[in-house]
Protein backbone atom coordinates (compact mmCIF):
# COMPACT_ATOMS: atom_id res chain seq x y z
CA UNK A 1 0.00 0.00 0.00
CA UNK A 2 1.45 2.92 -0.87
CA UNK A 3 2.26 5.35 1.68
CA UNK A 4 0.98 9.00 3.06
CA UNK A 5 3.07 12.07 3.53
CA UNK A 6 2.87 15.04 5.11
CA UNK A 7 5.26 17.69 4.91
CA UNK A 8 5.12 20.77 6.69
CA UNK A 9 7.15 23.85 6.52
CA UNK A 10 6.37 27.28 8.24
CA UNK A 11 5.68 30.43 6.60
CA UNK A 12 8.54 33.13 6.16
CA UNK A 13 9.50 31.60 10.11
CA UNK A 14 11.99 33.93 11.82
CA UNK A 15 10.08 37.03 10.28
CA UNK A 16 6.41 35.70 11.03
CA UNK A 17 7.36 35.60 14.59
CA UNK A 18 8.77 38.48 14.79
CA UNK A 19 5.94 40.21 13.42
CA UNK A 20 3.54 38.41 16.12
CA UNK A 21 5.22 38.87 18.90
CA UNK A 22 5.72 43.13 17.58
CA UNK A 23 2.65 44.06 16.15
CA UNK A 24 4.23 47.70 15.07
CA UNK A 25 5.91 45.14 12.24
CA UNK A 26 2.97 43.76 10.94
CA UNK A 27 1.84 44.41 7.30
CA UNK A 28 5.59 45.86 6.90
CA UNK A 29 8.55 44.59 4.68
CA UNK A 30 11.53 43.34 7.23
CA UNK A 31 14.34 41.23 7.35
CA UNK A 32 15.49 38.99 10.09
CA UNK A 33 19.23 38.95 10.86
CA UNK A 34 21.99 41.52 9.08
CA UNK A 35 21.28 45.00 8.76
CA UNK A 36 22.26 47.94 5.78
CA UNK A 37 25.72 47.84 7.05
CA UNK A 38 27.00 44.36 7.37
CA UNK A 39 25.63 40.60 7.50
CA UNK A 40 23.21 38.88 5.61
CA UNK A 41 19.45 38.66 6.05
CA UNK A 42 17.91 35.60 7.30
CA UNK A 43 15.03 35.40 5.97
CA UNK A 44 12.16 38.44 4.98
CA UNK A 45 8.51 38.89 5.80
CA UNK A 46 6.65 38.21 2.33
CA UNK A 47 6.03 42.01 2.30
CA UNK A 48 9.68 42.36 1.61
CA UNK A 49 10.03 39.23 -0.57
CA UNK A 50 7.73 41.40 -3.12
CA UNK A 51 11.13 43.78 -3.53
CA UNK A 52 13.15 40.80 -3.93
CA UNK A 53 14.22 40.24 -0.56
CA UNK A 54 15.79 36.80 -0.01
CA UNK A 55 17.55 34.63 2.66
CA UNK A 56 21.29 34.86 2.88
CA UNK A 57 21.28 38.34 0.51
CA UNK A 58 23.66 41.27 2.02
CA UNK A 59 22.14 43.33 4.00
CA UNK A 60 23.06 46.61 2.10
CA UNK A 61 21.30 45.02 -1.43
CA UNK A 62 18.44 43.84 0.68
CA UNK A 63 18.03 48.12 2.14
CA UNK A 64 18.44 49.00 -2.16
CA UNK A 65 16.35 46.32 -3.15
CA UNK A 66 13.53 47.81 -0.34
CA UNK A 67 14.41 51.05 1.13
CA UNK A 68 11.48 50.37 3.63
CA UNK A 69 13.30 47.58 4.79
CA UNK A 70 13.12 46.99 8.49
CA UNK A 71 16.19 45.50 9.92
CA UNK A 72 14.94 43.43 13.14
CA UNK A 73 17.42 41.16 15.07
CA UNK A 74 16.64 37.39 15.56
CA UNK A 75 15.68 35.94 18.67
CA UNK A 76 16.90 32.47 18.29
CA UNK A 77 15.18 31.11 21.81
CA UNK A 78 11.77 32.29 20.49
CA UNK A 79 11.97 30.13 17.11
CA UNK A 80 13.02 27.41 19.22
CA UNK A 81 10.33 27.59 21.47
CA UNK A 82 8.16 27.47 18.40
CA UNK A 83 9.53 24.76 16.96
CA UNK A 84 9.09 22.30 19.96
CA UNK A 85 5.68 23.89 20.36
CA UNK A 86 4.90 22.74 16.81
CA UNK A 87 6.32 19.13 17.28
CA UNK A 88 4.19 18.65 19.79
CA UNK A 89 1.26 19.55 17.43
CA UNK A 90 2.34 17.33 15.02
CA UNK A 91 2.67 14.39 18.26
CA UNK A 92 -1.53 14.98 18.36
CA UNK A 93 -1.57 13.53 14.73
CA UNK A 94 1.04 10.77 14.02
CA UNK A 95 3.93 9.15 16.18
CA UNK A 96 6.06 8.91 13.11
CA UNK A 97 7.56 12.23 12.47
CA UNK A 98 11.08 13.39 11.29
CA UNK A 99 12.16 17.03 11.77
CA UNK A 100 14.81 17.74 9.21
CA UNK A 101 14.98 21.81 10.70
CA UNK A 102 13.99 24.02 13.02
CA UNK A 103 10.63 24.85 10.64
CA UNK A 104 9.45 21.65 9.20
CA UNK A 105 9.11 18.21 9.84
CA UNK A 106 7.88 15.40 7.69
CA UNK A 107 5.02 13.13 9.24
CA UNK A 108 3.66 9.51 8.06
CA UNK A 109 0.38 9.26 8.45
CA UNK A 110 -0.61 6.25 6.62
CA UNK A 111 -2.21 5.16 9.49
CA UNK A 112 -2.77 7.90 12.17
CA UNK A 113 -4.08 9.11 15.44
CA UNK A 114 -7.26 10.33 14.14
CA UNK A 115 -8.19 7.35 12.23
CA UNK A 116 -8.52 9.74 9.35
CA UNK A 117 -8.35 8.04 5.61
CA UNK A 118 -7.86 11.44 3.60
CA UNK A 119 -3.92 12.42 4.36
CA UNK A 120 -5.27 15.98 2.68
CA UNK A 121 -7.89 16.22 5.85
CA UNK A 122 -5.23 16.07 8.35
CA UNK A 123 -2.80 18.27 6.83
CA UNK A 124 -5.93 20.71 6.66
CA UNK A 125 -6.13 19.81 10.38
CA UNK A 126 -2.76 20.54 11.54
CA UNK A 127 -2.76 23.79 9.54
CA UNK A 128 -5.78 25.00 11.62
CA UNK A 129 -4.15 24.08 14.43
CA UNK A 130 -0.61 25.05 14.41
CA UNK A 131 -2.06 28.69 13.64
CA UNK A 132 -4.49 28.19 16.61
CA UNK A 133 -1.84 27.92 19.43
CA UNK A 134 1.24 29.49 17.18
CA UNK A 135 -0.22 32.18 15.99
CA UNK A 136 1.63 31.11 12.72
CA UNK A 137 0.62 30.10 9.32
CA UNK A 138 2.56 27.21 8.43
CA UNK A 139 2.20 25.00 4.21
CA UNK A 140 1.44 21.48 3.49
CA UNK A 141 2.37 19.58 1.02
CA UNK A 142 0.42 15.83 0.43
CA UNK A 143 1.88 13.05 -1.30
CA UNK A 144 2.79 9.28 -1.05
CA UNK A 145 6.70 10.05 -0.63
CA UNK A 146 8.90 12.50 0.88
CA UNK A 147 10.58 14.18 -2.02
CA UNK A 148 6.70 15.36 -3.81
CA UNK A 149 5.12 15.61 -0.41
CA UNK A 150 8.18 18.63 0.60
CA UNK A 151 7.85 20.08 -3.32
CA UNK A 152 4.79 20.38 -2.90
CA UNK A 153 4.63 21.96 0.84
CA UNK A 154 6.60 24.88 -1.03
CA UNK A 155 4.23 25.10 -4.24
CA UNK A 156 2.06 27.40 -3.03
CA UNK A 157 3.46 29.38 -0.22
CA UNK A 158 2.25 31.06 2.22
CA UNK A 159 -0.72 28.93 3.56
CA UNK A 160 -0.32 26.45 0.97
CA UNK A 161 -1.58 23.01 0.76
CA UNK A 162 -0.72 21.08 -1.95
CA UNK A 163 -1.84 17.46 -2.90
CA UNK A 164 0.43 15.38 -5.14
CA UNK A 165 -2.07 12.52 -6.35
CA UNK A 166 -0.02 9.33 -6.82
CA UNK A 167 -1.76 9.48 -9.96
CA UNK A 168 -0.70 12.40 -11.16
CA UNK A 169 2.94 11.94 -9.55
CA UNK A 170 4.48 11.09 -12.99
CA UNK A 171 2.88 14.09 -15.28
CA UNK A 172 4.08 16.31 -12.20
CA UNK A 173 7.71 15.42 -12.33
CA UNK A 174 7.95 15.50 -15.75
CA UNK A 175 7.32 19.04 -16.11
CA UNK A 176 9.03 20.21 -12.32
CA UNK A 177 12.61 21.67 -13.43
CA UNK A 178 15.35 19.89 -12.00
CA UNK A 179 16.69 22.50 -9.71
CA UNK A 180 13.22 21.25 -7.47
CA UNK A 181 14.87 18.09 -7.21
CA UNK A 182 16.03 17.01 -3.95
CA UNK A 183 19.88 16.56 -3.88
CA UNK A 184 20.46 18.33 -7.40
CA UNK A 185 21.93 21.46 -6.36
CA UNK A 186 23.56 24.62 -8.32
CA UNK A 187 26.83 23.15 -9.02
CA UNK A 188 24.49 19.27 -10.09
CA UNK A 189 21.97 21.56 -11.93
CA UNK A 190 24.54 23.33 -13.88
CA UNK A 191 26.18 20.02 -15.04
CA UNK A 192 23.02 18.32 -15.59
CA UNK A 193 21.58 21.75 -17.78
CA UNK A 194 25.38 20.68 -20.38
CA UNK A 195 23.69 17.31 -21.09
CA UNK A 196 20.31 18.95 -21.72
CA UNK A 197 18.97 17.67 -18.82
CA UNK A 198 15.92 20.53 -17.86
CA UNK A 199 12.68 19.33 -16.62
CA UNK A 200 12.27 15.97 -14.81
CA UNK A 201 10.84 14.29 -18.39
CA UNK A 202 14.77 14.78 -19.24
CA UNK A 203 15.70 12.75 -16.39
CA UNK A 204 14.71 9.83 -18.58
CA UNK A 205 17.24 10.41 -21.02
CA UNK A 206 20.46 8.67 -19.34
CA UNK A 207 20.15 4.71 -18.72
CA UNK A 208 20.74 3.71 -15.65
CA UNK A 209 24.48 2.76 -16.18
CA UNK A 210 24.76 6.39 -17.90
CA UNK A 211 23.88 7.78 -14.68
CA UNK A 212 25.89 5.81 -12.20
CA UNK A 213 28.93 6.51 -14.63
CA UNK A 214 28.27 9.89 -14.42
CA UNK A 215 26.58 10.81 -11.13
CA UNK A 216 28.33 7.66 -9.21
CA UNK A 217 25.84 6.35 -6.26
CA UNK A 218 23.45 9.92 -6.77
CA UNK A 219 23.22 8.97 -9.64
CA UNK A 220 20.72 5.99 -9.14
CA UNK A 221 19.10 8.55 -6.95
CA UNK A 222 18.45 10.25 -9.59
CA UNK A 223 17.68 7.51 -12.53
CA UNK A 224 14.50 6.35 -9.67
CA UNK A 225 13.39 10.10 -8.61
CA UNK A 226 12.51 10.50 -12.14
CA UNK A 227 10.20 7.49 -11.69
CA UNK A 228 8.69 8.88 -8.96
CA UNK A 229 10.78 6.29 -6.50
CA UNK A 230 11.59 7.30 -3.45
CA UNK A 231 11.28 4.74 -0.72
CA UNK A 232 13.18 6.79 2.44
CA UNK A 233 10.66 6.80 5.78
CA UNK A 234 10.17 9.27 8.03
CA UNK A 235 12.89 8.66 10.31
CA UNK A 236 10.89 9.42 13.64
CA UNK A 237 13.90 8.41 15.90
CA UNK A 238 16.56 9.57 13.90
CA UNK A 239 18.68 12.39 15.52
CA UNK A 240 21.95 14.01 14.34
CA UNK A 241 25.10 13.19 16.47
CA UNK A 242 26.75 16.48 15.65
CA UNK A 243 27.44 19.97 13.60
CA UNK A 244 30.71 20.38 12.69
CA UNK A 245 32.46 22.35 10.25
CA UNK A 246 36.38 21.36 9.26
CA UNK A 247 38.27 23.41 7.45
CA UNK A 248 41.72 22.14 5.43
CA UNK A 249 44.37 25.11 5.36
CA UNK A 250 46.52 25.04 2.17
CA UNK A 251 49.38 27.14 3.72
CA UNK A 252 51.04 26.82 6.42
CA UNK A 253 50.28 29.44 9.00
CA UNK A 254 52.39 30.87 11.73
CA UNK A 255 50.68 33.39 13.07
CA UNK A 256 47.74 33.16 15.82
CA UNK A 257 46.25 36.11 13.90
CA UNK A 258 45.93 33.87 10.73
CA UNK A 259 44.37 31.28 12.93
CA UNK A 260 41.90 33.51 14.73
CA UNK A 261 40.89 34.37 10.68
CA UNK A 262 40.74 31.00 10.07
CA UNK A 263 38.36 30.38 12.61
CA UNK A 264 36.36 33.24 12.41
CA UNK A 265 34.86 31.91 8.49
CA UNK A 266 34.42 28.03 10.58
CA UNK A 267 32.76 30.15 13.64
CA UNK A 268 30.62 31.95 10.89
CA UNK A 269 29.87 28.53 9.25
CA UNK A 270 29.13 26.77 12.42
CA UNK A 271 26.24 29.30 13.10
CA UNK A 272 24.83 29.19 9.62
CA UNK A 273 24.37 25.35 10.13
CA UNK A 274 22.80 25.59 14.05
CA UNK A 275 20.28 28.57 12.42
CA UNK A 276 19.64 26.43 9.84
CA UNK A 277 19.15 22.95 12.02
CA UNK A 278 17.18 25.00 14.63
CA UNK A 279 19.19 23.62 18.21
CA UNK A 280 22.40 23.73 19.16
CA UNK A 281 24.53 21.16 21.38
CA UNK A 282 26.04 21.36 25.08
CA UNK A 283 29.59 20.28 23.99
CA UNK A 284 31.95 22.05 21.87
CA UNK A 285 35.23 20.47 20.61
CA UNK A 286 38.02 22.13 18.59
CA UNK A 287 40.19 20.29 16.15
CA UNK A 288 43.32 20.64 14.88
CA UNK A 289 45.53 18.53 13.01
CA UNK A 290 49.38 19.15 12.34
CA UNK A 291 51.15 18.70 9.37
CA UNK A 292 52.48 15.65 10.91
CA UNK A 293 48.80 14.48 11.32
CA UNK A 294 48.97 14.67 15.12
CA UNK A 295 45.17 15.07 16.46
CA UNK A 296 44.34 17.40 19.53
CA UNK A 297 40.98 17.96 20.21
CA UNK A 298 39.57 20.48 23.25
CA UNK A 299 36.25 20.03 24.17
CA UNK A 300 34.13 22.14 26.98
CA UNK A 301 30.68 21.14 28.00
CA UNK A 302 27.72 23.39 29.39
CA UNK A 303 24.31 23.06 31.34
CA UNK A 304 22.75 24.97 28.29
CA UNK A 305 23.03 24.81 24.97
CA UNK A 306 25.23 26.40 22.60
CA UNK A 307 23.35 27.93 20.19
CA UNK A 308 23.70 32.03 19.94
CA UNK A 309 26.14 33.43 17.59
CA UNK A 310 27.55 34.91 20.48
CA UNK A 311 28.14 31.82 22.58
CA UNK A 312 29.11 29.97 19.46
CA UNK A 313 31.64 32.32 19.02
CA UNK A 314 32.79 32.87 22.59
CA UNK A 315 33.41 28.95 23.60
CA UNK A 316 35.10 28.80 20.36
CA UNK A 317 38.11 31.37 21.13
CA UNK A 318 38.07 30.05 24.87
CA UNK A 319 38.96 26.28 23.37
CA UNK A 320 41.48 28.60 20.76
CA UNK A 321 43.30 29.79 23.51
CA UNK A 322 43.42 26.26 25.37
CA UNK A 323 45.91 25.20 23.40
CA UNK A 324 49.39 25.33 24.49
CA UNK A 325 51.22 23.67 22.46
CA UNK A 326 50.27 25.38 18.87
CA UNK A 327 51.98 22.45 16.19
CA UNK A 328 54.78 24.35 14.05
CA UNK A 329 51.95 23.56 11.13
CA UNK A 330 48.90 23.25 11.01
CA UNK A 331 46.91 21.05 8.55
CA UNK A 332 42.87 21.24 9.51
CA UNK A 333 41.18 23.21 12.17
CA UNK A 334 37.37 22.24 12.94
CA UNK A 335 34.53 23.16 15.31
CA UNK A 336 31.75 21.03 16.40
CA UNK A 337 28.87 20.68 18.51
CA UNK A 338 27.51 17.65 20.35
CA UNK A 339 25.57 16.50 23.13
CA UNK A 340 22.42 18.03 20.36
CA UNK A 341 19.22 18.20 20.96
CA UNK A 342 19.05 17.10 24.93
CA UNK A 343 15.89 18.90 25.85
CA UNK A 344 16.69 21.43 28.59
CA UNK A 345 15.35 21.39 32.07
CA UNK A 346 11.61 22.91 32.30
CA UNK A 347 11.86 26.69 32.27
CA UNK A 348 15.37 27.23 31.95
CA UNK A 349 16.36 29.08 28.34
CA UNK A 350 18.71 27.84 26.12
CA UNK A 351 20.93 31.11 26.45
CA UNK A 352 24.39 29.96 28.58
CA UNK A 353 24.41 31.79 32.12
CA UNK A 354 28.70 31.91 31.99
CA UNK A 355 29.73 35.47 31.62
CA UNK A 356 32.28 36.22 29.01
CA UNK A 357 34.84 38.87 29.15
CA UNK A 358 34.38 41.14 25.97
CA UNK A 359 37.97 40.41 24.55
CA UNK A 360 40.27 37.57 25.18
CA UNK A 361 43.55 37.91 25.95
CA UNK A 362 45.40 35.38 23.58
CA UNK A 363 47.62 32.82 26.38
CA UNK A 364 49.72 31.77 24.20
CA UNK A 365 51.32 32.91 20.40
CA UNK A 366 53.78 31.23 18.15
N1 LIG B 1 17.30 30.66 7.60
C1 LIG B 1 18.53 31.27 7.78
N2 LIG B 1 19.40 31.39 6.72
C2 LIG B 1 19.07 30.90 5.51
C3 LIG B 1 17.83 30.27 5.30
C4 LIG B 1 16.97 30.17 6.38
O1 LIG B 1 18.83 31.72 8.89
N3 LIG B 1 19.93 31.03 4.49
C5 LIG B 1 16.35 30.58 8.75
C6 LIG B 1 15.37 31.72 8.69
C7 LIG B 1 14.11 31.11 8.20
C8 LIG B 1 14.20 29.68 8.71
O2 LIG B 1 15.59 29.39 8.72
O3 LIG B 1 12.96 31.78 8.68
C9 LIG B 1 13.45 28.69 7.86
O4 LIG B 1 13.97 28.69 6.54
P1 LIG B 1 13.08 28.47 5.27
O5 LIG B 1 13.99 28.14 4.15
O6 LIG B 1 12.00 27.50 5.57
O7 LIG B 1 12.47 29.90 4.92
P2 LIG B 1 11.30 30.71 5.60
O8 LIG B 1 10.53 29.91 6.57
O9 LIG B 1 11.85 31.98 6.13
O10 LIG B 1 10.40 31.08 4.36
P3 LIG B 1 9.39 30.15 3.50
O11 LIG B 1 8.03 30.71 3.76
O12 LIG B 1 9.81 30.34 2.10
O13 LIG B 1 9.57 28.74 3.99
CA1 LIG C 1 9.81 27.85 6.06
CA1 LIG D 1 12.18 25.23 6.03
Amino acid sequence: MLRKIIHIDMDAFFASVEQRDRPELRGKPIAVGGSEWRGVVSTASYEARIFGVKSAMPGWQAKKLCPELIFVEPRFEAYQKVSVQIREIFEKYTEQIESVSIDEAYLDVTENLLNEPLAMSVAQKIQEDVLLNTGLSCSAGVSYCKFLAKVASDLKKPRGLTVIHPDKAIEFIHNLPIEKFHGIGKVTASKMKLLGIHKGADLNKLSKLQWVKRFGKSGIWFYNLAKGIDDRPVLSFHQRKSIGVERTLEQKISELTELELVLEKIIQKLIERVQRIGYGGRTMSLKLKSADFVIQTFSKTYVHWISTPTDISNVAYELLYQVKTMPAEIRLLGLSLTNLNDPLPQGQNSQMRIPFPDIYEPRNSF
